[in-house]
């Protein structure tokens, strides 16, 4: 048996009903999170929500639940289908209303979860992954997380189709991030990552990685970089919920430092999963 959480409820899988009318289908006119469950722990839950009320108030959506609220109902899910690793995909629409572009009056918003059973990718961590290099054509809000995915759809599907494992971005020559992580490099022991602004999701494995950088010593310059820059940097790493700390060993047949995961990157993992160790008490 599968459980869902439809709005405030845990329910069966099947009992969900998605409307065709609802504005999430119709216009993408919703915001989601993806967030990591490792062996029966949410990790960094409270930062994910923060994230989720941020979204939802730069699109004028106001989630009719409290954030204690969701906290303990998306710990249930979890415990009710007895996750161990993987995620919880959770997304919040403007509701159900017949087909017209500005807000309705009264729509309720619709909420949905579920989980996913989703090993580590111990593999990339290892090995590293490649990447190419795919024009950024997405809208100037990317700090929204937005359930309209079509530019970064059309990105990874580039990279799918290339052999990679992700795209990474850029305006004009300048990174801004992965279709869904975001990019970082390091030269002579300085790890660059763009700014927080309009043009990237703010990642909280970003910010958590930023910490472990922190305590390792490895100094942080939040400043964009381009392709070029990118190339001659040592080591170059995504990070997401899901691909963690993943080291970028190729972009579009460059060979990045020496072609294999890099010392610094080989200390943030370390100190990353001492983090995870420390907070879902593995
Ligand atoms: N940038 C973009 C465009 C993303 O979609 C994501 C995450 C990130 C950065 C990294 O953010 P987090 O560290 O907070 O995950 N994308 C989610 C997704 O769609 N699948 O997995 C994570």
């Amino acid at each position: 048996m599968r459980y869902s959480l439809w709005n405030d409820r845990i329910v069966l899988d099947e009992e969900v009903i998605i409307d065709r009318q609802d504005r999430g289908y119709q216009f993408g006119d919703g915001i989601y999170e993806v967030i990591k469950v490792y062996d029966g722990e949410v990790f960094t839950l409270s930062e994910h929500l923060d994230r989720f009320y941020r979204s939802a108030e730069k699109i004028k959506l106001v989630i009719p639940y409290s954030k204690d609220k969701l906290i303990r109902l998306l710990r249930d899910l979890v415990q009710k289908n007895n996750l161990a690793t993987g995620h919880i995909y959770l997304q919040i629409t403007r509701g159900i209303s017949p087909r017209q572009h500005h807000f309705p009056e009264n729509s309720k918003p619709v909420l949905v979860a579920n989980v996913q059973v989703n090993p580590r990718p111990l593999a990339n961590f290892e090995n590293g992954v490649k990447a190419t290099m795919v024009e950024d054509i997405r809208w100037l809000r990317c700090d929204i997380k937005t359930l309209n995915l079509l530019g970064p759809v059309l990105a990874k599907q580039e990279a799918y189709e290339n052999g990679c494992y992700e795209a990474i971005l850029h305006r004009d020559g300048v990174v801004t991030e992965g279709a869904s992580s975001n990019v970082h490099g390091i030269l002579d022991g300085v790890l660059y990552t763009h700014p927080v602004n309009n043009l990237i999701l703010n990642g909280i494995t970003r910010n958590v990685m930023l910490a472990c950088a922190n305590e390792i010593g490895l100094t942080v310059k939040e400043h964009a970089f381009t392709l070029e820059q990118l190339k001659d940097m040592t080591e170059v790493i995504v990070t997401s919920t899901t691909s963690e700390i993943t080291p970028v060993i190729e972009i579009d047949g460059h060979i990045v430092g020496t072609g294999k995961p890099g010392e610094w990157t080989r200390k943030l993992q370390k100190q990353f999963n001492a983090t995870i160790a420390a907070v879902v008490r593995v």
